[in-house]
Parts: C-alpha cells; sequence; structure tokens
C-alpha cells in the first residue's frame, strides 16, 4: 500500500502558490503556501499519519501551516483534491493549466508560450521545441528547450492510463463521427475499453470501409478528427493519433479491416491477450486456425464477419467482452455456466447522491427530476454527516429540517419516490457519526471511511466491521477507498469485511465515481459469491453525473460477474424498503 507522500502535498501546496502568483495575489499570500510546501516536504513523519492521530490540530502544530492551508491539506489527505485549487485553475489562458504541470515549466513561461505562440498543451509545446519557435522567444534558448524537453519526458511517464470514464465520451465521440461518414461501413472500440476496465492504456478503433477503395478515406478521416493533437505513423490502412481528452492526452490505433475479416478482428483486438490465446487453443484442438482475420481450416475460410464466428468456431456461446479477462470465461462457457449479467435497464434506482445540503452543486428536488428521467423510481439523498466539516456535513438538526423538506417534496411526487438517507462517516473506533437514535429517523444509511486511512490493517478491518455491525446500517460506502491513480486502498481484510456484510446481512457499495471503482471487479465477484448485496451507487453531487454513473457502473458490475440479482438497486422500491427494514 502507498498512502499519499509528503513530496505529493509539498507539491499540491507548491502549485497553489504558483496559481496564485499567475492571478497577481498578494506575495504574503503565496508565500504562505511556499513555506507550508517546504514545511510538509521536510518534516519527518508523514503527514497523512499525524493526520490519522491528530486530526486538523496535528496538522496545525506543524511549524509552518496556519489554519486555512492545514484544513486544505486535510481535504487534499482525504479526498485526492482541493476544491480551491480547482476554482484557481479554472480562469487561467487555454494549456496553462496542463504545462505547469510539466517539471521545469513555471507560471510565468507557461503564460508566455500559451500568449505568444499559442501554445495550448504539452504536444503543441512539443512541436513548438522541434521547430525551434520556444528558443526564439525573449530570455529563452537552447538550454531552455533541452530542460523543457526532459520535463516533457517526465510528465509522459506520469501521463500513462486515462479513466474509463474520460474516454468513454471521446471513444464514443470518435465513433459517432466516423460512423456517420458515407464511405464508413463499420466502426467500433476495442481494446481494454471494449473490456470497460477501469483504466485504459490507449485507444483501438476498427472501421470497414463501404469500398476497398476507400480505405485511404476512412483514413484521412481519422488524422483529420477534431480531437487530434499529434499525428503518429499511418498508412493504407493503419494509423496511430494522440486525442486529446478534456486535460489530457491518450494514444490512439485505427485500423482499417475489410468487411468478412471484421468480427475476426474486434474478437482479436478487444483481448485481452490471454482470453485470445486460450481462444486460439481451442481452435487449435478442432484443427482451426483464428487470427485477426478470420477462422480457418487449411486455405479454406470458415467465418470471421462476425465476432460470433470466432466463439462458434471453438463450440462456446457468445462471452460478453468484459468477461474476457481469461478469469475462468471460457471453462464456464464450456459448461453452460455463463452468468447472465446485469444491463442498465435493470437499475431501478440510485442509493447515494449528494445535494447542495452538503457538497453538491444541486437541489434535492433537481437530483430527483433528474433521477426520474432516468426512469427510476426512486433516489436516496445522502449528504454528509457533521464530521466531514469540508464538505458542509449536515449537524443533527439541519438533517431533520432536510428530512421535512423531502417529507413536503414527496408529498407532490407521484410514482417517485426521495429516500431521506445519509453518508454518514465511520469515526476511529467504528462508531458513527450520528447516535442511533438519529439513524433510525432514517430510510437508507451508507457508512463510509473518511479518515484515518493509515490505521494498521487489523485496527481498519475491525473498525468497519464495528461499524458493519450497527443495525441501522445498510451499506457500506467506498469499501476499499481506492482513488484511481492517486492512492492505493487503505489496509485492511477485505475477506473479513465481506465475511461481516454477509453475516449481517448488508450491502457493500460499488461507488461509480470515475476515479474509485470502489469495489474493484475482484471483490465484487467475491463479494457476490459469499451473497454480499452490491448496490451500484452514482455518488453524484451534480444531475449530469447520474447517467455516466449508470453506465459505468454497470460495465464495472459486469466485470465482477454480477447479474440483477447480486444488486440492491434492481429491487422495485416496496422491495427495496422491506429489504432496509423500513415497509
Ligand atoms: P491497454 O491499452 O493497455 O489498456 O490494454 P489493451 O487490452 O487495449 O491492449 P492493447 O491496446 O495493447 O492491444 C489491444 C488488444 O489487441 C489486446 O487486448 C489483445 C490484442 N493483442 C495485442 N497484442 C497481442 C498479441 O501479441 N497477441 C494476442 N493474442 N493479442 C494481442
Ligand atoms: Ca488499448
Ligand atoms: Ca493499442
Ligand atoms: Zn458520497
Amino acid at each position: 500500500m502507498k498512502p499519499m507522500q509528503n513530496a505529493e502535498i509539498s507539491a499540491m501546496l507548491d502549485r497553489i502558490a504558483e496559481l496564485l502568483e499567475i492571478k497577481g495575489e498578494i506575495r504574503f499570500k503565496i508565500q504562505a503556501y511556499q513555506k507550508a510546501a517546504r514545511a510538509v516536504e521536510n518534516h519527518a513523519r508523514p503527514l497523512t499519519e499525524i493526520h490519522a492521530e491528530g486530526g486538523l490540530k496535528g496538522l496545525r502544530k506543524i511549524p509552518g501551516i496556519g489554519e486555512g492551508i492545514a484544513g486544505k491539506i486535510e481535504e487534499y489527505i482525504g479526498w485526492g483534491r482541493i476544491r480551491y485549487f480547482e476554482e484557481l485553475k479554472a480562469g487561467l489562458p487555454r494549456g496553462v493549466d496542463e504545462l505547469i504541470q510539466v517539471p521545469h515549466l513555471g507560471p510565468k513561461t507557461a503564460i508566455l508560450l500559451s500568449t505568444r505562440l499559442g501554445i495550448d498543451g504539452v504536444p503543441a509545446l512539443e512541436k513548438a521545441i522541434v521547430k525551434h519557435r520556444v528558443a526564439a522567444l525573449p530570455r529563452m534558448g537552447k538550454k531552455t528547450e533541452e530542460k523543457l524537453l526532459k520535463g516533457i519526458s517526465i510528465w509522459k511517464q506520469g501521463q500513462a492510463r486515462l479513466l474509463l470514464g474520460d474516454a468513454l465520451p471521446l471513444a464514443d465521440s470518435v465513433v459517432s463521427r466516423l460512423g456517420k461518414l458515407p464511405f464508413v461501413s463499420r466502426i467500433q472500440f476495442a481494446g481494454s475499453l471494449r473490456r470497460m476496465r477501469e483504466t485504459v492504456g490507449d485507444l483501438d478503433f476498427l472501421a470497414s470501409p463501404r469500398k476497398t477503395v476507400d480505405a485511404p478515406a476512412v483514413i484521412r478521416a481519422f488524422l483529420e478528427l477534431p480531437e487530434v493533437e499529434s499525428i503518429g505513423n499511418h498508412g493504407g490502412t493503419k494509423a496511430r493519433v494522440r486525442l486529446r481528452a478534456g486535460r489530457r492526452v491518450v494514444d490512439a490505433d485505427l485500423r482499417v479491416i475489410a468487411p468478412r475479416s471484421f468480427g475476426a478482428a474486434l474478437h482479436y483486438f478487444t483481448g485481452s491477450k490471454t482470453h485470445n490465446i486460450k481462444i486460439r487453443e481451442l481452435g487449435i484442438k478442432k484443427g482451426l486456425k483464428i487470427n485477426e482475420y478470420g477462422v480457418f481450416r487449411g486455405k479454406r475460410r470458415l467465418g470471421g464477419a462476425e465476432e460470433a464466428d470466432i466463439f462458434r468456431a471453438v463450440g462456446l456461446p457468445f462471452i460478453l467482452p468484459e468477461l474476457r479477462e481469461n478469469a475462468g470465461e471460457i471453462e464456464a462457457a464450456r459448461s453452460g455456466k455463463l452468468p447472465a449479467l446485469l444491463e442498465e435497464q435493470h437499475i431501478r434506482g440510485d442509493l447515494h447522491a449528494h445535494s447542495n445540503w452538503s457538497d453538491g452543486e444541486n437541489t434535492i428536488a433537481e437530483m430527483a427530476a433528474a433521477a426520474r428521467d432516468l426512469g427510476y423510481e426512486y433516489l436516496a439523498m445522502c449528504d454528509h454527516s457533521q464530521a466531514v466539516r469540508i464538505a458542509n456535513g449536515m449537524t443533527p438538526e439541519r438533517i431533520r429540517s432536510r428530512n421535512k423538506a423531502i417529507d413536503r417534496l414527496n408529498a407532490k411526487l407521484r410514482g417517485f419516490r426521495i429516500l431521506k438517507g445519509v453518508e454518514v462517516d465511520i469515526m476511529k473506533d467504528g462508531t458513527l457519526d450520528y447516535p442511533d437514535s438519529l439513524l433510525a429517523e432514517l430510510d437508507l444509511v451508507v457508512a463510509s471511511v473518511h479518515s484515518y486511512f493509515s490505521l494498521p490493517a487489523g485496527d481498519q478491518t475491525r473498525r468497519m466491521v464495528r461499524a458493519i455491525g450497527n443495525r441501522h446500517v445498510h451499506i457500506i460506502g467506498h469499501p476499499t477507498g481506492r482513488l484511481l491513480g492517486q492512492r492505493e486502498a487503505y489496509p485492511v481484510d477485505m475477506t473479513e469485511i465481506i465475511r461481516a456484510a454477509a453475516a449481517g446481512g448488508k450491502a457493500l457499495e460499488l461507488n461509480a465515481q470515475t476515479w474509485r471503482l470502489d469495489l474493484p471487479d475482484v471483490l465484487l465477484r467475491q463479494a457476490s459469491e459469499a451473497g454480499v448485496m452490491i448496490s451500484i451507487d452514482s455518488d453524484s453531487h451534480d444531475c449530469a453525473y447520474m447517467a455516466t454513473a449508470r453506465r459505468i457502473g454497470v460495465s464495472a458490475a459486469r466485470r465482477g460477474w454480477l447479474g440483477p440479482e447480486n444488486i440492491l438497486n434492481t429491487l422495485p422500491l416496496k422491495d427495496l424498503l422491506r429489504k432496509l427494514g423500513r415497509p
């Protein structure tokens, strides 16, 4: 496990100082962040530990860290992001925000590059350096260019994989744009994205031209996509480009495939590699050759236009892409034991969303309307409890007046129910942030860990098991605490957590925030095999996210081999309330 390092916290404080400098803030404020960054960097003990033991107070005792900055550090340790930083970033010239992430590239230079040369990101910077346009700027030269190239190569190593939630909309837009062209007959994405892995290394597109002579036109259309940042190798049937994905970039391959081979290529390039190898071996046993062009017996082509041709050739039913990880899916297919996987239309509601009663953007009424638009029957509002001050957690008085507000809204709703929920903090000792008497007034209780991430595994496990044991708790939120690309799961014995949840009839969450996807696929499978129900929760902090959350949440559940029977929020409202003990 790798808790957040002091160096990481210190770098974040430096970045805030840089942004304040760009904004022309007063010297004193900038220096406060710089001073705090040095204090953190040079501190002998990990701040995560100090925070775990002494909370905000502990952080404030560190010389050089004042109250405001201590609060921001607490936010960063707990959430992996700082709202103030995001706000500062929002109003900068195009590209500056990305450029200042490059080592050796300060804010002044970034602004100069953006305003003078129109450089809007790292790929554009690379191009400008190659053409020596950067060296031509005042006070810059060959040395600066060399230093920047070094910085770029470090930056690239940190940009390795893209979150599923960022990759999907980009790939969808490519598919829809190319799919509309008259000379494209088929277009689809393959690779880890089609398997809906939580992060992807690169994007893999396959396209068939309407006529063979159209192949170069397909390639050209790909190179001319508006998202293209830079163009790599390309020929008559293959091209590689770098695409812009929000603030990030990602490589993308396109392969132009003859229609009779499209299915074989789709299977091959969807992977995973180890799944492919197993399928090919099954083919060999039947005297078949299977590759990206099709299925062959000797020279005779048996199929390849459709993916189903491949599975049929080796005598298996169709295996959905999310299962193709060589994790037992081929054996299950052979013995007729493939699971009937969850689908988006099975989801009947959302059991964890935030409103402006804590740190959400929208009102409860707006959130409920968004949920209805998705065809949901219910939405549980689970704003934060009082311990999470940085997220405007609710005091007992506030949650009670919120409950009344929900009653008033429900009185006006037909065929839809807003559930009175909470995301209650699990305290260090495993007790909860509200007394039982208050929890008893709620329809649904999600209990989550938002502090003391670096407790020893034994203590962390006991803490969570105790929370599971509270009779008012229904769901454990984001059970492992991992933040993709930022923080590993906290040390905790998940087998024990799953056992406790199974014994107590409690659900575990599949939190569908793109940077969480927590529980991960392997644990979802383990939990469902132990009989634990999973709640696929959007954890939305605004209306828009609920739909995305459904899509990636359902995909993540499918990767965990889950069917509708494993999912708490596939239940109709009446059954759900009975299950929650709130009929
Ligand atoms: P990624 O991009 O790292 O997230 O993961 P993938 O799975 O998309 O991997 P990628 O892009 O390198 O290749 C796409 C698919 O192509 C991969 O899932 C399986 C197939 N493939 C690539 N190289 C080989 C290979 O050497 N043998 C076999 N059997 N399949 C391969
Ligand atoms: Ca890929
Ligand atoms: Ca690839
Ligand atoms: Zn939440």
